[in-house]
């Protein structure tokens, strides 16, 4: 039940636990419908090498590693709550939110709940835009254009890799991969 899960979270984050066996980047949206949208952060985060935490008792091998919920502004505003106020006792550095429709608030009031912790949008439709960016003075939230969950990634591990040198690698290699490929295909292209 959504109360089984509000518990979960909160004994998750009073338990003791080694930093490095929690997810350290929390993906939620706020429908199953937003995860073939959504799972562009989930390609991004493992082309960077980050495992996918789904027992947050049993860790994966990666060292670094995301989580997945999915928590409606809506349907579950308790669960958004609970998730929002836990995530930083529950190791959790930054939070990755998309919600879809022209009441996209899942991005907004988690940035909001999590404050200090940094959320990064992600708008799934074009209407959700203005849902997700339009935050007052003082609430603060990062976000990418519509659909790009795969950026919203990228973003995430940017803001973790300030603290981590090691994942500061890994975008560079990324990137050194990505210039590499359009030389080819430019290459190709040229004969
Ligand atoms: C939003 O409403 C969700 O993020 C989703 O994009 C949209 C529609 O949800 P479903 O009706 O498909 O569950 O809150």
């Amino acid at each position: 039940t959504e109360q089984d899960l509000i518990d979960e979270l909160h004994a998750q984050a009073a338990a003791d636990h080694d930093p490095e066996t929690t997810p350290d980047v929390g993906i939620i949206m706020g429908s199953d419908s937003d995860l073939d949208v959504m799972s562009g952060a989930h390609e991004a985060l493992d082309t960077l090498g980050f495992g996918e935490q789904t027992d947050f008792d049993d860790a994966p091998d990666e060292r670094f590693t995301y989580e997945t919920y999915v928590v409606s502004a809506h349907r579950t505003p308790d669960l958004m709550y609970a998730y929002g106020e836990t995530a930083k006792e529950r190791g959790v550095e930054v939070i990755i939110a998309g919600a879809g429709g022209k009441s996209a608030d899942l991005p907004n009031m988690t940035a909001s709940i999590a404050y200090p912790l940094p959320v990064v949008g992600v708008p799934v439709q074009e209407k959700s835009v203005d849902s997700v960016i339009g935050m007052p003075t003082g609430a603060p939230i990062v976000a990418v254009d519509a659909g790009k969950s795969f950026n919203a990634a990228l973003s995430a591990v940017q803001m973790l890799a300030r603290g981590y040198p090691e994942l500061e690698d890994r975008l560079v290699e990324y990137h050194e991969d990505l210039v590499a490929d359009v030389a080819e295909t430019s290459a190709k292209l040229h004969g």
